[in-house]
């Protein structure tokens, strides 16, 4: 992203994955993916020392990006056509690492498990008291979810870079919805969409048992 182009605040980011739903409740691609980028977007406000997070989130974005401009991009307009898509076709490693290291499915189960930090941290910011420590709140969510995916390394650097994390009240501010108040409310009206979108990943996910892909 060029320096200097606008950066929307948070909330336009969360309201991308209300947009996320159809009217079958299937969750669209292009505006997974928006949400994704508007949360990488906001990531790099904080600083480069987030870089090694966001450069993977990225990685992972361009991944989807690219079969959405594919001749396949039909196959992969909604979460749902994916996955019926790749498992018929058989494009996903489904055990170990093999032929298909950038399948849809195991692409867009990493940024999964990563909206569930994102909502528990968000959650836990919204229902913080003034004097919580952001790095406090954000190591809990972590440790409750991303941490069991990640290796010792990486768990070891993601921690030390929530150290850096702005204070509750410049993060808040940072939203760029108002007052500390009003950033509150926002991610009250905001956060059950994302848990809507968690929820529904899960069970489609779940369904075709590819909670554990490699
Ligand atoms: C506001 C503070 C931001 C904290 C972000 C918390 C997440 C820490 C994640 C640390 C990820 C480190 C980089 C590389 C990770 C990858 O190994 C894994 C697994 O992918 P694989 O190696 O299997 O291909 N990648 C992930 O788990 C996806 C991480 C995406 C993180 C997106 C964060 C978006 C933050 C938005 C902030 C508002």
């Amino acid at each position: 992203m060029a320096d200097g182009e606008d950066v929307h605040g948070l909330k336009g980011v969360l309201v991308m994955f209300q947009s996320c739903l159809d009217s079958k409740e299937e969750i669209l691609m292009d505006p997974y993916l928006e949400g994704w980028k508007g949360l990488v977007r906001f990531l790099n406000t904080m600083g480069p020392i987030f870089s090694f997070i966001s450069k993977d989130a990225v990685a992972k974005i361009q991944i989807m990006e690219t079969f959405r401009g594919s001749e396949q991009q039909e196959n992969y307009i909604s979460l749902q056509a994916m996955v019926n898509y790749e498992l018929t076709n058989g494009l996903v490693d489904l055990k170990q690492p093999g032929t298909y290291p950038t399948s849809g499915c195991r692409t867009i189960l990493r940024l999964h498990r990563a909206l569930r930090w994102l909502h528990l941290f968000l959650e836990g910011l919204r229902t913080s008291s003034p004097s919580s420590k952001t790095s406090t709140l954000c190591t809990d969510s972590y440790n409750a979810s991303l941490a069991n995916y990640h290796p010792w390394i990486i768990r070891k650097a993601a921690t030390m870079a929530f150290y850096a994390l702005p204070t509750r009240d410049a993060f808040l501010e940072n939203m760029k919805v108002g007052t500390t108040e009003a950033a509150i409310e926002m991610l009250g009206e905001a956060l059950p969409s994302i848990s809507r979108v968690y929820d529904i990943t899960e069970d489609l996910f779940t369904q075709h048992k590819l909670l554990d892909l490699p």
